[in-house]
Protein backbone atom coordinates (compact mmCIF):
# COMPACT_ATOMS: atom_id res chain seq x y z
CA UNK A 1 0.00 0.00 0.00
CA UNK A 2 1.27 3.49 -0.58
CA UNK A 3 1.44 5.70 2.10
CA UNK A 4 1.19 9.58 1.02
CA UNK A 5 3.01 11.79 2.78
CA UNK A 6 1.80 15.29 3.49
CA UNK A 7 4.10 16.68 1.22
CA UNK A 8 2.91 14.61 -1.45
CA UNK A 9 -0.99 15.26 -1.06
CA UNK A 10 -0.45 18.91 -0.78
CA UNK A 11 1.51 18.41 -4.10
CA UNK A 12 -1.31 16.42 -5.88
CA UNK A 13 -4.04 18.71 -4.36
CA UNK A 14 -1.84 21.87 -5.81
CA UNK A 15 -2.19 19.98 -8.88
CA UNK A 16 -6.00 19.82 -8.95
CA UNK A 17 -6.01 23.20 -8.05
CA UNK A 18 -3.98 24.15 -10.95
CA UNK A 19 -6.13 21.86 -13.36
CA UNK A 20 -9.10 23.42 -12.15
CA UNK A 21 -7.67 26.97 -12.31
CA UNK A 22 -6.79 25.94 -16.11
CA UNK A 23 -10.31 24.87 -16.71
CA UNK A 24 -11.63 28.04 -15.51
CA UNK A 25 -9.08 30.11 -17.77
CA UNK A 26 -6.76 31.50 -14.64
CA UNK A 27 -3.07 31.63 -14.49
CA UNK A 28 -2.00 29.95 -11.11
CA UNK A 29 1.42 29.84 -10.38
CA UNK A 30 2.76 28.47 -7.42
CA UNK A 31 2.70 30.64 -4.37
CA UNK A 32 2.21 33.64 -6.95
CA UNK A 33 -1.47 34.00 -8.82
CA UNK A 34 -4.61 34.24 -7.37
CA UNK A 35 -6.45 31.09 -6.16
CA UNK A 36 -9.77 31.07 -7.78
CA UNK A 37 -13.26 31.86 -6.07
CA UNK A 38 -14.79 29.26 -4.78
CA UNK A 39 -17.52 30.12 -7.40
CA UNK A 40 -15.34 29.31 -10.08
CA UNK A 41 -14.04 26.33 -8.83
CA UNK A 42 -17.20 24.90 -8.50
CA UNK A 43 -17.96 25.63 -12.01
CA UNK A 44 -15.22 24.27 -12.72
CA UNK A 45 -15.54 21.52 -11.24
CA UNK A 46 -19.68 21.17 -12.52
CA UNK A 47 -17.89 21.51 -16.27
CA UNK A 48 -15.60 18.68 -15.57
CA UNK A 49 -18.68 16.21 -14.34
CA UNK A 50 -20.33 16.94 -17.48
CA UNK A 51 -17.58 16.06 -19.35
CA UNK A 52 -16.93 12.95 -17.90
CA UNK A 53 -20.76 11.96 -17.73
CA UNK A 54 -20.74 13.03 -21.59
CA UNK A 55 -17.91 10.39 -22.34
CA UNK A 56 -19.43 8.07 -20.34
CA UNK A 57 -23.20 8.37 -22.14
CA UNK A 58 -21.54 7.86 -25.62
CA UNK A 59 -19.83 4.76 -24.29
CA UNK A 60 -23.14 3.22 -23.60
CA UNK A 61 -24.71 4.64 -26.60
CA UNK A 62 -22.01 2.89 -28.69
CA UNK A 63 -22.25 -0.29 -26.99
CA UNK A 64 -25.72 -0.70 -26.99
CA UNK A 65 -25.91 -0.26 -30.26
CA UNK A 66 -23.56 -2.29 -31.37
CA UNK A 67 -23.97 -5.11 -29.10
CA UNK A 68 -27.64 -5.50 -27.16
CA UNK A 69 -29.99 -3.43 -30.34
CA UNK A 70 -29.00 -6.01 -32.90
CA UNK A 71 -30.18 -8.85 -30.17
CA UNK A 72 -33.45 -6.84 -29.08
CA UNK A 73 -34.04 -6.56 -32.65
CA UNK A 74 -33.45 -10.15 -33.60
CA UNK A 75 -35.54 -11.50 -30.91
CA UNK A 76 -38.24 -8.95 -31.22
CA UNK A 77 -37.74 -7.69 -27.49
CA UNK A 78 -39.27 -4.79 -27.94
CA UNK A 79 -43.05 -6.34 -28.89
CA UNK A 80 -42.62 -8.77 -26.09
CA UNK A 81 -41.82 -6.42 -23.07
CA UNK A 82 -43.45 -3.84 -24.64
CA UNK A 83 -40.31 -1.39 -24.90
CA UNK A 84 -39.03 -0.47 -28.18
CA UNK A 85 -35.01 -0.30 -28.91
CA UNK A 86 -33.71 3.04 -27.28
CA UNK A 87 -33.27 5.98 -28.81
CA UNK A 88 -30.12 8.36 -28.43
CA UNK A 89 -32.52 10.63 -26.55
CA UNK A 90 -33.21 7.72 -23.92
CA UNK A 91 -29.61 7.67 -22.83
CA UNK A 92 -28.82 11.73 -23.05
CA UNK A 93 -32.04 12.88 -21.22
CA UNK A 94 -31.32 13.42 -17.18
CA UNK A 95 -32.56 11.00 -14.63
CA UNK A 96 -36.74 10.73 -13.98
CA UNK A 97 -38.15 11.25 -11.25
CA UNK A 98 -42.06 10.21 -10.83
CA UNK A 99 -44.55 11.71 -8.70
CA UNK A 100 -47.48 9.45 -7.64
CA UNK A 101 -50.03 9.73 -5.28
CA UNK A 102 -54.01 10.20 -4.54
CA UNK A 103 -55.05 13.56 -5.34
CA UNK A 104 -54.52 16.92 -3.18
CA UNK A 105 -51.51 15.30 -1.41
CA UNK A 106 -49.31 17.75 -2.66
CA UNK A 107 -47.41 15.97 -5.31
CA UNK A 108 -47.09 19.69 -7.36
CA UNK A 109 -46.84 21.74 -4.63
CA UNK A 110 -43.99 18.83 -3.73
CA UNK A 111 -42.44 19.72 -7.18
CA UNK A 112 -42.55 23.52 -7.29
CA UNK A 113 -40.93 23.39 -3.83
CA UNK A 114 -37.94 21.85 -5.17
CA UNK A 115 -37.92 23.86 -9.05
CA UNK A 116 -38.03 27.17 -5.84
CA UNK A 117 -40.30 28.70 -8.49
CA UNK A 118 -43.93 28.64 -10.41
CA UNK A 119 -43.76 26.37 -13.64
CA UNK A 120 -46.16 27.01 -16.71
CA UNK A 121 -49.48 25.59 -16.31
CA UNK A 122 -49.14 24.52 -12.60
CA UNK A 123 -52.00 24.37 -10.81
CA UNK A 124 -52.53 23.77 -7.54
CA UNK A 125 -56.00 23.41 -5.25
CA UNK A 126 -57.08 21.90 -2.44
CA UNK A 127 -59.60 19.92 -5.19
CA UNK A 128 -58.74 17.89 -8.40
CA UNK A 129 -55.82 19.96 -9.88
CA UNK A 130 -53.63 18.46 -12.20
CA UNK A 131 -55.73 16.59 -14.73
CA UNK A 132 -52.74 15.51 -17.54
CA UNK A 133 -49.14 13.80 -17.24
CA UNK A 134 -46.75 16.68 -16.89
CA UNK A 135 -42.72 16.35 -17.66
CA UNK A 136 -41.03 19.02 -16.47
CA UNK A 137 -37.23 19.64 -17.84
CA UNK A 138 -34.87 22.09 -18.59
CA UNK A 139 -34.71 25.22 -20.73
CA UNK A 140 -33.59 28.84 -20.20
CA UNK A 141 -37.02 30.26 -21.73
CA UNK A 142 -40.51 28.86 -20.04
CA UNK A 143 -42.38 27.01 -23.22
CA UNK A 144 -45.44 24.48 -23.27
CA UNK A 145 -44.42 21.60 -25.91
CA UNK A 146 -48.30 19.47 -26.52
CA UNK A 147 -47.75 16.24 -25.97
CA UNK A 148 -48.55 15.07 -29.57
CA UNK A 149 -45.41 17.41 -30.90
CA UNK A 150 -43.39 15.80 -27.58
CA UNK A 151 -43.94 12.82 -28.97
CA UNK A 152 -42.85 12.94 -32.34
CA UNK A 153 -39.85 14.92 -31.17
CA UNK A 154 -36.53 12.45 -31.42
CA UNK A 155 -34.61 15.06 -29.59
CA UNK A 156 -36.72 13.66 -26.77
CA UNK A 157 -36.90 10.70 -24.47
CA UNK A 158 -41.19 10.58 -25.39
CA UNK A 159 -41.57 9.00 -28.71
CA UNK A 160 -42.17 5.52 -27.19
CA UNK A 161 -45.60 7.45 -25.44
CA UNK A 162 -47.37 7.11 -29.46
CA UNK A 163 -47.85 3.34 -28.53
CA UNK A 164 -50.95 5.10 -26.18
CA UNK A 165 -52.61 7.34 -28.82
CA UNK A 166 -54.12 10.83 -28.96
CA UNK A 167 -56.44 10.01 -26.03
CA UNK A 168 -53.13 9.55 -23.74
CA UNK A 169 -51.30 11.99 -25.71
CA UNK A 170 -53.72 14.64 -25.16
CA UNK A 171 -52.96 14.41 -22.19
CA UNK A 172 -49.50 14.87 -21.33
CA UNK A 173 -47.28 18.02 -22.08
CA UNK A 174 -43.69 18.73 -21.33
CA UNK A 175 -42.93 22.00 -19.22
CA UNK A 176 -39.69 24.00 -20.15
CA UNK A 177 -38.69 25.76 -16.94
CA UNK A 178 -34.93 27.34 -16.17
CA UNK A 179 -34.20 25.85 -12.66
CA UNK A 180 -30.87 24.44 -11.82
CA UNK A 181 -32.52 21.27 -10.03
CA UNK A 182 -34.40 20.45 -13.58
CA UNK A 183 -30.13 20.29 -15.36
CA UNK A 184 -29.49 17.47 -13.38
CA UNK A 185 -32.97 15.83 -12.93
CA UNK A 186 -36.51 15.77 -14.45
CA UNK A 187 -39.95 15.41 -13.25
CA UNK A 188 -43.19 13.65 -14.20
CA UNK A 189 -46.21 15.03 -12.25
CA UNK A 190 -49.04 13.06 -12.51
CA UNK A 191 -53.06 13.07 -12.45
CA UNK A 192 -53.86 12.36 -8.45
CA UNK A 193 -55.70 9.17 -8.14
CA UNK A 194 -59.12 9.30 -7.27
CA UNK A 195 -61.46 6.69 -6.19
CA UNK A 196 -64.94 5.46 -7.84
CA UNK A 197 -65.74 5.19 -11.26
CA UNK A 198 -66.02 8.95 -12.16
CA UNK A 199 -61.75 8.86 -12.89
CA UNK A 200 -61.95 5.52 -14.89
CA UNK A 201 -65.26 6.77 -17.24
CA UNK A 202 -63.57 9.87 -18.41
CA UNK A 203 -60.34 8.55 -18.97
CA UNK A 204 -59.56 7.82 -22.90
CA UNK A 205 -56.17 5.79 -21.81
CA UNK A 206 -55.06 3.05 -19.58
CA UNK A 207 -53.48 4.59 -16.36
CA UNK A 208 -51.79 1.79 -15.29
CA UNK A 209 -50.12 0.98 -18.38
CA UNK A 210 -48.70 4.44 -18.38
CA UNK A 211 -47.94 4.55 -14.55
CA UNK A 212 -46.16 0.90 -15.99
CA UNK A 213 -44.15 2.60 -18.61
CA UNK A 214 -43.18 5.47 -16.60
CA UNK A 215 -41.77 3.36 -13.61
CA UNK A 216 -40.10 1.46 -15.90
CA UNK A 217 -38.39 4.67 -17.39
CA UNK A 218 -37.84 5.85 -14.01
CA UNK A 219 -34.79 6.74 -11.69
CA UNK A 220 -37.07 7.28 -8.86
CA UNK A 221 -40.56 6.86 -7.95
CA UNK A 222 -41.86 8.72 -4.84
CA UNK A 223 -45.36 7.59 -3.07
CA UNK A 224 -46.80 10.47 -2.11
CA UNK A 225 -49.08 10.49 0.85
CA UNK A 226 -51.19 12.96 3.03
CA UNK A 227 -49.78 11.64 6.70
CA UNK A 228 -53.07 12.41 7.56
CA UNK A 229 -55.22 10.31 5.19
CA UNK A 230 -53.46 7.53 4.76
CA UNK A 231 -56.48 4.85 3.33
CA UNK A 232 -55.55 3.62 -0.14
CA UNK A 233 -57.70 3.42 -2.25
CA UNK A 234 -58.49 0.40 -4.96
CA UNK A 235 -57.31 2.51 -8.19
CA UNK A 236 -54.40 3.68 -6.45
CA UNK A 237 -53.62 -0.31 -4.73
CA UNK A 238 -53.59 -0.87 -8.78
CA UNK A 239 -51.30 1.77 -9.62
CA UNK A 240 -48.68 0.54 -7.10
CA UNK A 241 -49.23 -3.23 -8.36
CA UNK A 242 -48.10 -1.41 -11.43
CA UNK A 243 -44.89 -0.48 -10.05
CA UNK A 244 -43.92 -4.54 -10.02
CA UNK A 245 -39.72 -4.73 -10.51
CA UNK A 246 -39.43 -1.65 -9.64
CA UNK A 247 -39.29 -1.46 -6.09
CA UNK A 248 -35.76 -0.62 -5.29
CA UNK A 249 -36.75 2.78 -7.02
CA UNK A 250 -39.67 3.67 -4.89
CA UNK A 251 -39.83 6.07 -1.81
CA UNK A 252 -42.61 6.50 0.19
CA UNK A 253 -42.91 10.29 1.02
CA UNK A 254 -45.64 11.47 3.95
CA UNK A 255 -46.38 14.89 2.98
CA UNK A 256 -48.05 17.62 5.27
CA UNK A 257 -46.49 17.09 8.27
CA UNK A 258 -46.97 20.27 9.59
CA UNK A 259 -50.55 19.85 10.05
CA UNK A 260 -50.04 18.02 13.71
CA UNK A 261 -47.79 15.48 15.27
CA UNK A 262 -50.28 13.47 17.43
CA UNK A 263 -52.87 12.04 14.80
CA UNK A 264 -49.66 10.84 12.75
CA UNK A 265 -47.35 9.07 14.49
CA UNK A 266 -50.61 7.33 15.56
CA UNK A 267 -51.92 5.98 12.41
CA UNK A 268 -47.64 5.25 10.94
CA UNK A 269 -47.98 1.41 11.72
CA UNK A 270 -51.58 1.22 10.58
CA UNK A 271 -50.67 2.85 7.34
CA UNK A 272 -47.41 0.80 7.15
CA UNK A 273 -49.21 -2.39 7.76
CA UNK A 274 -52.06 -1.10 5.19
CA UNK A 275 -48.98 -0.73 2.55
CA UNK A 276 -47.32 -4.30 2.77
CA UNK A 277 -50.64 -5.58 1.98
CA UNK A 278 -50.49 -4.35 -1.50
CA UNK A 279 -47.23 -4.99 -1.97
CA UNK A 280 -45.40 -7.50 0.75
CA UNK A 281 -42.40 -6.61 0.18
CA UNK A 282 -41.93 -2.84 0.94
CA UNK A 283 -39.54 -2.23 3.55
CA UNK A 284 -39.06 0.23 6.38
CA UNK A 285 -35.75 2.05 5.93
N1 LIG B 1 -50.30 22.12 5.02
C1 LIG B 1 -49.80 21.67 3.89
N2 LIG B 1 -50.51 21.80 2.76
C2 LIG B 1 -49.98 21.34 1.61
C3 LIG B 1 -48.69 20.73 1.56
N3 LIG B 1 -48.44 20.37 0.28
C4 LIG B 1 -49.53 20.73 -0.43
N4 LIG B 1 -50.45 21.32 0.35
C5 LIG B 1 -51.78 21.84 -0.05
O1 LIG B 1 -52.55 20.72 -0.50
C6 LIG B 1 -53.40 21.09 -1.60
C7 LIG B 1 -53.15 20.15 -2.76
O2 LIG B 1 -51.85 20.38 -3.28
P1 LIG B 1 -51.45 19.97 -4.78
O3 LIG B 1 -49.99 20.24 -4.92
O4 LIG B 1 -52.38 20.59 -5.77
O5 LIG B 1 -51.72 18.42 -4.70
P2 LIG B 1 -51.63 17.34 -5.89
O6 LIG B 1 -51.26 16.04 -5.28
O7 LIG B 1 -50.76 17.85 -6.99
O8 LIG B 1 -53.16 17.30 -6.35
P3 LIG B 1 -53.75 16.71 -7.75
O9 LIG B 1 -52.95 17.30 -8.84
O10 LIG B 1 -55.16 17.15 -7.76
O11 LIG B 1 -53.62 15.24 -7.66
C8 LIG B 1 -53.08 22.55 -1.91
O12 LIG B 1 -54.06 23.35 -1.31
C9 LIG B 1 -51.72 22.78 -1.25
O13 LIG B 1 -51.54 24.12 -0.85
C10 LIG B 1 -47.94 20.61 2.79
O14 LIG B 1 -46.82 20.08 2.86
N5 LIG B 1 -48.56 21.11 3.91
MG1 LIG C 1 -51.13 18.22 -8.97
Amino acid sequence: MTEISGSSSQAAANQVQVQVSKAVGLEFQDGGGQAPSPSLMKKAIHSQIKQMSDEVTNGLKQLYKQYIRPVEVTYKFGEFANSPPWEDADFDAPPMVVMLGQYSVGKTTFIRYLLERDFPGQRIGPEPTTDRFCAIMHSNQEKIIPGQAAAMDITRPFRALQRFGSGFLNKFEVVMCPSPILESIYFIDTPGVLSGEKQRIGRSYQFPQVIEWFAARADRILLLFDAHKLDISDEFSDAIKMLKGHDDKIRVVLNKCDLGKGEMCFCFDFFFSSLQMHRSNFKYI
